[in-house]
C-alpha cells in the first residue's frame, strides 16, 4: 500500500492547476475568423471574438450574418494591425437583407501601426428578426493581422423584454410610473417607440422625456384614431421635453416618442416619464361624434322634432339683451323730448 506523502500530494495539485489553467487559456483564446467570399456564402457569425493572423491581402473580402431582435444593438469592433515595413488599409461594412450599404467604416495604417474601429446599429419593430450581412475587407496593400468582436446587447424599453412598437397599433402598454427605454438616433432603425396609456376624462397627461444631451427628441400624442392630440419637439438638443394632455375621453391615449437620425448621431438612452394628475369625470354617453349628448359647452341643442328645448344659456342672454335695449331706447326718448320741449320754451 502506498504512503501518504504530502510532497506528492503537493506536487500532483500543483500540476493539476496548471493543467486547468492551461485548458482555460486555451479555451478563452478567440476564434479563426473565415467568412465567405460574397453575400451568397456568407457565413453566419455568433456574438464572440474572432481573429486571424498572417497575410491579409488587398482585394481578399469576408462575408459574414447575423440575425437580431429589434431592440438588440448589434456592435461590431475591429482591431487592425499593419506589417513593421508596410502601410495598410482596412474597411468594416455593414449591410441590411438586401443588401443594401448602412454602415461603412475605414482606416488607414501606417508601418507597424494597430488601429481600432467599430460600429453599432439597432433596428427597430418592422421585422420580428432582422437579418444584417458584415463585410471585412483589406482595402489597401496589405495587413499582418485583425481581431473582431462582434457583440448583441439588449436594448429592449420599459423593461419589458422587447422594443417598443413602431406604430399606434404595435404601442406597448405602461402605466404612471418612470422606465428606461432605447432609440436608435442614427444607429439604426429603431427610431420611433410607442406607449399606450389608459386615461380618464378630467385628467391630464404628462409624458415627459428625459433624453442624453445630444439628442433632440420630440413627443407625439394620438388618440385612438391616430390623431395627433399634442405634438411637442425639443427647442436645443438635450432639452427636457413633457408633452401636457388635457384628456376630454376616457379611453387609451399613445404617446410617441421620436429620435431620428437628425435627432442624435448615436444610440440614445432615454428616461420616459408618464403621470396622470387631475380630478376624474364620472363617465357620460357620447354621440357617434365622440361629444356628449347635450354640447359640449352647455348650449341646449333644438329638439329633432321642431320643438324648442327649455331655457338655454344663450335664449336667456338674448332676453337680456332685448330688455336693456328697451330701457336704452326710452333713455333716449326721453333726453331728446327733453331738449326740444326745452328749446320750444326758450322760443315762447
Ligand atoms: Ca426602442
Amino acid at each position: 500500500m502506498a504512503k501518504f506523502n504530502a510532497k506528492n500530494l503537493t506536487i500532483t495539485v500543483f500540476f493539476g492547476i496548471l493543467l486547468i489553467g492551461i485548458i482555460g487559456i486555451v479555451n478563452a483564446q478567440e476564434a479563426l475568423l473565415a467568412g465567405g467570399d460574397d453575400f451568397d456564402t456568407a457565413v453566419e457569425i455568433k456574438p464572440g471574438s474572432y481573429e486571424e493572423v498572417g497575410l491579409i491581402e488587398k482585394g481578399v473580402k469576408e462575408y459574414f450574418y447575423i440575425n437580431v431582435k429589434p431592440g438588440q444593438e448589434l456592435k461590431s469592433e475591429g482591431t487592425f494591425k499593419a506589417f513593421s515595413d508596410a502601410w495598410g488599409e482596412e474597411e468594416l461594412t455593414l449591410y441590411n437583407e438586401d443588401r443594401k450599404q448602412l454602415v461603412k467604416e475605414g482606416e488607414s495604417m501606417d508601418k507597424g501601426e494597430q488601429i481600432l474601429f467599430s460600429f453599432s446599429w439597432m433596428p427597430g419593430s418592422d421585422k420580428d428578426l432582422h437579418k444584417y450581412y458584415i463585410k471585412r475587407e483589406c482595402t489597401w496593400h496589405k495587413i499582418e493581422s485583425l481581431s473582431l468582436n462582434i457583440s448583441l446587447t439588449d436594448r429592449y424599453d420599459a423593461g419589458i423584454q422587447t422594443d417598443a412598437g413602431d406604430t399606434v397599433e404595435k404601442a406597448m402598454s405602461v402605466g404612471s410610473g418612470e422606465y428606461k427605454s432605447y432609440l436608435s438616433g442614427k444607429e439604426g432603425t429603431d427610431t420611433k417607440d410607442f406607449y399606450k396609456v389608459a386615461v380618464k376624462k378630467g385628467q391630464t397627461l404628462a409624458a415627459k422625456v428625459t433624453p442624453p444631451s445630444e439628442a433632440s427628441i420630440r413627443i407625439t400624442v394620438y388618440d385612438k384614431d391616430r390623431r395627433v392630440l399634442k405634438d411637442e419637439s425639443a427647442p436645443n438638443p438635450g432639452a427636457i421635453v413633457t408633452n401636457y394632455v388635457p384628456i376630454t375621453k376616457s379611453g387609451n391615449v399613445f404617446v410617441g416618442v421620436i429620435c431620428d437620425r437628425y435627432c442624435s448621431k448615436k444610440l440614445v438612452a432615454y428616461t420616459l416619464n408618464i403621470i396622470t394628475e387631475g380630478v376624474v369625470v364620472e363617465d357620460e354617453e357620447y354621440d357617434e361624434d365622440g361629444l356628449p349628448y347635450y354640447g359640449v359647452d352647455g348650449v341646449v341643442p333644438d329638439g329633432v322634432d321642431g320643438t324648442v328645448l327649455g331655457d338655454g344659456v344663450e335664449k336667456g342672454g338674448l332676453n337680456w339683451v332685448l330688455i336693456l335695449g328697451i330701457i336704452a331706447l326710452i333713455v333716449i326718448l326721453g333726453i331728446v323730448a327733453y331738449f326740444l320741449l326745452k328749446k320750444k320754451k326758450q322760443e315762447n
